[in-house]
């Protein structure tokens, strides 16, 4: 396994933001993700070979089962997060509490982190992910949980990784999403995806049919509606689908059902760092009744249903469901 050192995140800097003074040091930022990917995209390598696969043992926050992976992917960011110098505070889906990373001037970053995404497809070599949301901190804000609960609308950036048959990270700034390629050989990031926007052709749905049976009728109604008119794509790791309907055209929900009206994903973890992605590509995310991006989170664990990718489809499957 290689060793630890930073990546070159190649075109990053031209492509991102046009040298918006108010995002100093956001390269930073999203070099430290860069470097911590290109580890957890080695270790998902060579899990099965190093005896890495597998659950430890232990529950997270949210009851569900720890995997090897998800905790060393973890530590990974934490580290990345902490040693590039500019995260004051971090929130994690793996880990309880706030991990303040430090409060000086330089500190002018918040980030919150699904540092795993998909992980019941480690075990068997399917495509996982991590996903970033990264708001910025005011010189002075007190580094406590309320820097942590403010709405997605108000994010710097975000940024998304996937590692499928290749890795990919996909970055989203004010007004451009662009995805890198690692290239194995170096370890750098190339620029190969400039400038993603989002097809207006919607090919493919993407939700998990097997909950068909728990859903209300409404909702029902909007999940038959684009079973009957698209091609069905589903991972079962949110990135992996996200991904693919962002290159190729699509919409992903999980909507709450009757069991849970909140659905089983994560607002400040995995909705809003997307939802962002989305609307920066011209898509749009939606709960079942509002933006994704306006909502005022209440708590850092909380869950939201989420509706996700291409505009048009987006708005008329939220008109169905919310009646
Ligand atoms: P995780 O973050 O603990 O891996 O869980 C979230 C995952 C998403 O990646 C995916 O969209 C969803 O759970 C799949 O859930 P299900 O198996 O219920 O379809
Ligand atoms: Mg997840």
């Amino acid at each position: 396994m290689r060793a630890s050192v930073s990546v070159s995140l190649d075109g990053f800097m031209e492509s991102a933001w046009g040298g918006d003074d108010g995002l100093a040091g956001l390269d930073v930022v999203v070099g430290a993700i860069a470097d911590g990917a290109r580890q957890v995209h080695d270790q998902a390598q060579a899990a099965a070979i190093e005896g890495a696969l597998g659950a430890t043992g232990e529950t997270n926050v949210h009851g569900e089962m720890v995997q090897v992976l998800d905790s060393a992917g973890s530590d990974i960011f934490v580290e990345a997060m902490r040693g590039c110098g500019r995260v004051a505070a971090l929130g994690s889906e793996e880990i309880e509490g706030v991990e303040a990373l430090g409060d000086g001037p330089a500190h002018s970053y918040v980030v919150q982190m699904d540092p795993v995404d998909g992980s019941s497809n480690i075990d068997v070599a399917v495509t996982i992910g991590s996903i970033f949301g990264i708001w910025r901190r005011s010189p002075g804000e007190a580094v406590s949980e309320p820097l942590l609960l403010r709405p997605g609308r108000e994010q710097a950036a975000a940024v998304y990784v996937v590692y499928g048959s290749s890795t990919v990270m996909v970055a989203a700034t004010p007004g451009a999403v662009n995805g890198f390629t690692l290239d194995g050989v170096s370890g750098d990031f190339v620029l190969t995806h400039p400038a993603i926007t989002i097809p207006e052709k919607c090919e493919y749905y993407s939700t998990n049919e097997g909950n068909f049976g728990k859903l209300d009728a409404r909702t029902r109604e909007a999940v038959s509606r684009l079973r009957d008119s698209h091609s069905l794509r589903y991972v079962g790791s949110l990135v992996a689908d996200f991904h693919r309907n962002l290159l190729k055209g699509g919409i992903f929900l999980y909507p709450g059902d009757v069991k849970s009206p909140e659905g089983k994903l994560r607002l400040m973890y995995e909705a809003n760092p997307l939802g962002y992605v989305a609307e920066q590509a011209g898509g749009a995310a939606y709960s079942d009744r509002e933006r994704i991006l306006d909502i005022q989170p209440e708590a850092r664990h909380q869950r939201t249903p989420l509706i996700l990718g291409n505009r048009r489809e987006v708005e008329e499957t939220v008109r169905i469901i919310s009646g």
